[in-house]
């Protein structure tokens, strides 16, 4: 096939082996046990304790749905101080939880909630805050956490880009009160569709239960309006295979960014995110900024499309701008996410996008 007749896309889900899904789901046909929180389940959130390193975990059956869950399931009401700059996910998760989202603006440097206007918004009625760890680049996470200590607030962080990402020796999921993590083909690291919340109190657990599981307790006995959220035996056979392999799949992942950094880095009115110092990174995505180069964004985007290249404005627009809440909100509150959203292209980012694409890609960019 001719490499211009290919089609690259921003991203490419991860899969195991065919034979090694087909080994772990063996046992899924003997039993017949397909869900409800079988064996599978069991086993994969065991072991993601131990890559996460958090003391707490909860599986659910996407990202989303975790995300809504914890907000349920601390039983918040009022104001979430929170970050336009992220997937529609984000706010529709506190909306849809009757709570109000407070829209606060992110830094520069690395698209996360702005820790140093953070205090100008909290009022009598804010619960919470719910950063962003957006493209896996940690929040500023003691700000924050200082703040939300002097406050009585709680701290959930949307972690859905940050598996595998540690800070200071530590998992991403050991800070804040939660953290929600998903597992969406699109990720790192994927159960097909999937997610989870680690957390630091084990008291929440039985809570998340009972939102994820209809609020049953026992055959007899249900204690709780809960919803279903559960993830299935297939989604967990499939999280047993790709944590097997997740480290080398962040490795190739650094491989290719290291590429678009040695292309891209020093071009004038082109920015690159820089990784924080004691971060150990999971390439998640490859945002560029255009800032102030020859061609805008959307120009790069559409000569990028035209050459069957596909990338994406994560997170174009800001969620305060989407049709359903901006008559509501309004984005001149957040000038910094506004300025970041028109400019930032994220670039295809997967583990086996070769090396020789990415030189093809950077070339259209530059020429
Ligand atoms: N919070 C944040 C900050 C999030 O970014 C997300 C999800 C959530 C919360 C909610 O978590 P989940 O409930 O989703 O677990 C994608 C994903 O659907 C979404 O999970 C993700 N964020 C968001 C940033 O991106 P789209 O609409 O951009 O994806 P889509 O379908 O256009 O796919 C992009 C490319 O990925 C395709 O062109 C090819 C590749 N792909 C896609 C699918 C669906 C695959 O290779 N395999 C696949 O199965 O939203």
């Amino acid at each position: 096939m001719d490499k211009m007749d290919k089609t690259i896309p921003v991203t490419r889900s991860s899969m195991p082996d065919f034979q090694e899904y087909m080994k772990e789901i063996r046992d899924i046909w003997d039993s017949k046990w397909l869900t409800n929180m079988g064996i599978k389940h069991q086993q994969f959130e065991n072991q993601l304790l131990d890559y996460l390193g958090v003391p707490n975990v909860t599986l659910f059956n996407n990202g989303h749905y975790a995300l809504e869950s914890v907000l349920e399931a601390y039983g918040l009401m009022g104001e979430v101080i929170t970050t336009p700059f992220t997937f529609s996910s984000t706010t529709h998760a506190i909306v849809r939880k009757g709570l109000k989202p407070v829209f606060c603006d992110i830094k520069f440097e690395d698209c996360t909630l702005d820790p140093d206007k953070i205090e100008a918004l909290i009022t009598d009625r804010t619960c919470a805050i719910l950063p962003v760890h957006v493209y896996g680049n940690p929040c500023h996470i003691e700000a924050i956490e200082k703040l939300a200590k002097k406050h009585s607030l709680r701290v959930i962080y949307d972690a859905a880009h940050a598996f595998g990402v540690s800070y200071k020796g530590n998992g991403i999921g050991c800070y804040g009160d939660a953290s929600m993590f998903s597992f969406h083909a699109t990720k790192v690291f994927n159960t097909i569709e999937g997610g989870a919340v680690t957390y630091k109190e084990s008291s929440l657990g039985p809570i998340l239960d009972n939102v994820k599981n209809f609020g049953i307790k026992g055959p007899e006995t249900v204690e709780y309006s809960g919803g279903n959220g559960k993830m299935n035996e297939f989604q967990a056979a499939m999280g047993i295979c790709n944590l097997r392999h997740v480290e080398s799949e962040i490795a190739r992942r650094k491989i290719v960014s290291e590429r678009y950094v040695a292309q891209l880095e020093g071009i004038e009115g082109i920015k690159l995110t820089k990784i924080k110092r004691d971060v150990n990174h999971n390439y998640s995505y490859f945002p560029v900024l255009f800032d102030g180069y020859k061609k805008s964004r959307d120009e790069v985007f559409e000569e990028l499309c035209r050459n069957a290249i596909m990338t994406r404005k994560y997170f174009y627009p800001l969620t305060n701008r989407l049709a359903c809440y901006k008559e509501t909100y309004r984005s001149e509150t957040t000038p910094v996410a506004t300025y970041v959203a028109d400019r930032v292209l994220t670039l295809p980012l997967y583990a086996d996008l070769e090396l020789e694409d990415v030189d093809r890609i950077c070339g259209i960019i530059k020429n």
